[in-house]
């Protein structure tokens, strides 16, 4: 769905879900500023029990003039309704009755029946998914100053001070977007009540910990968000908590945040398997966080609460993977086939065509950042077929691939960009990537895991790779000890079998 699919509605209404954060509040701010820009009757609510109450909030809405209503109802609408940060019909939004409705929301989707919808759950806020709908229509939020310093925020409170956020949209806005630094200050500083440091210090009192496998679980009564993230912060500091996770029932489901000094667990991954597919978790290596949406818990565990969801699947955690350290670990070749190559396109770019010789740049791709110098001859970008990244010179390009020059694009939900770390200057790199295809006869040996597997590289020791039962372990022909992962979903499209020789 586009924004402009809307713009036939002349009468709108955008409607938070109950008991509003500030991600919500930003998200239906910056969508009334855009339709009034279009000249149409929107305004923006929310219902429920609760006013907004919390102090950073009353702060937000006063200094940035946000134009929001608390109603009981919206009478007799014909207009357009839209719900944001939430679903229209789930359990935390009030339910109106409107004849149109749509949605734009980032959380797991649960509700199906309202085809205008948009919903990406990969993205650490709603704030995100509005700013990048908004760009898609030319709208440029530095031009409204309230506006981009309320989606700074929105972006801020979800992520728990962008500790916890891992897409590269999310961070393409943040590096994007100038807020206003003093505002922002202010409300850090009135984040949290007397109330909520006396919900941490209970909290901390229940610590559950696991003495075998070194985790606590700490739950926490509803508070703000943030708080989970302070609390973890401060459990992840003790010397026999290699892992821990914290958790409160809020807002119509799960929140949680994970914390770990563990490099064999890494958080992000860790909040993944926590929400499973009755939720979605991610992060960082460090830190991360996740929610589950009560609809889908309840449906797949009747029996269960979050308490012991969260025990229970933190036990089975510790023994659902295996570990290999490329280096020591010895493969058994007898169990393995062989394979080749095939020829596969890629893409390349020659860093020196898109910025002047010698500018530091951020590389940002799905599958993270990284910072290089731009080196004519000898930095080219490698582009694989998931859009990941990687260095590599003229020289090792021209002798492994044919080099074409086509345009190269891809069906991914992030194309990498490279970011001009002196002007801040954002490039996509699909308007330059060219086509090339390898034809590198490399022999593998490689088979179907059956269980997860995470794997130290010979390159790097520090972070492993992670392989769900399916994906393949793969070691090169030439030497037993390079060994790595392949996806199941790629394996096939890269590689074919051959025989021993
Ligand atoms: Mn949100």
């Amino acid at each position: 769905m586009r924004l402009s699919d809307l713009l036939v509605y002349d009468r709108v209404i955008i409607q938070c879900h109950d008991n509003p954060d500030a991600d919500s509040i930003a998200s239906g701010f910056a969508l009334l500023t855009w339709f009034r820009e279009k000249k149409k009757d929107a305004r923006l609510i929310y219902s429920g029990r609760a006013r907004i109450s919390k102090p950073n909030l009353i702060l937000m809405v006063k200094e940035l003039e946000i134009p929001i209503d608390h109603v009981e109802s919206i009478g007799d609408f014909d207009g357009l309704l839209i719900t944001v940060d939430c679903q229209y019909g789930a359990g935390n939004v009030k339910k109106f009755d409107a004849q149109n409705v749509a949605i734009i929301d980032h959380h797991q989707q649960e509700v199906y029946d309202i085809p205008q919808s948009e919903i990406r759950s990969f993205l650490g806020s709603c704030s995100t998914l509005v700013w990048d709908m908004l760009m898609e229509e030319g709208f440029d939020v530095n031009d409204h100053p309230d506006v981009s310093t309320a989606l700074w925020y929105g972006l801020f409170t979800d992520t728990n001070g962008f500790s916890e956020l891992n897409h590269p949209i999310d961070r393409d806005m943040r590096d994007s977007i100038v807020p206003d630094k003093n505002l922002i200050r202010k409300l850090r500083n009135s984040n949290l009540t007397l109330m909520d440091l006396e919900t941490a210090g209970t909290a901390l009192i229940r610590t559950s910990y696991n003495r075998k496998n070194r985790f606590a679980v700490i739950k926490t009564n509803p508070c703000d968000p943030n708080l989970l993230g302070y609390i973890s912060d401060l459990a992840h500091q003790v010397d026999v908590i290699d892992v821990c996770v914290v958790y409160n029932e809020i807002n119509n489901g799960i929140k949680y945040s994970v914390r770990s000094s563990s490099h064999e667990i890494m958080a992000s991954e860790l909040a993944a398997w926590i929400a499973n597919d009755i939720g979605s978790g991610g992060g960082h290596a460090e830190k991360a966080g996740g929610f589950i949406s009560s609809l889908r818990f309840e449906e797949k565990h009747p029996h269960m609460n979050a308490d012991e969801y969260l025990l229970s699947r933190m036990s089975e955690y510790f023994s659902s993977f295996d570990i290999i350290y490329a280096d020591k670990y010895e493969i058994d070749p007898s169990e393995m086939k062989c394979y080749k190559k095939l020829p596969v396109v890629c893409g390349y770019v020659k860093s020196s065509d898109v910025l002047p010789e010698g500018t530091p740049m951020l590389v940002r791709t799905l599958q993270g950042d990284y910072d290089d110098l731009v080196s004519g001859d000898d930095l080219y970008l490698m582009i694989g077929i998931k859009g990941e990244v990687s260095p590599i010179t003229k020289q090792i390009l021209e002798k492994n691939y044919i080099v074409l020059d086509e345009p190269f694009d891809l069906e991914t939900e992030y194309f990498p960009s490279i970011r001009n770390k002196v002007s801040g200057e954002s490039i996509n790199l699909k308007t330059v990537a060219r086509k090339c295809i390898s034809k590198g006869e490399a022999r593998i040996l490689a088979k179907p895991l059956t269980r997860a597997t995470k794997v130290f590289t010979m390159w790097d020791k520090d972070t492993y790779m992670l392989a769900k039962p399916g994906d393949y372990l793969a070691a090169r022909k030439d030497d037993y000890h390079d060994i790595y992962i392949i996806g199941k979903d790629i394996f096939s499209l890269i590689y074919e079998e051959t025989s021993h020789e």
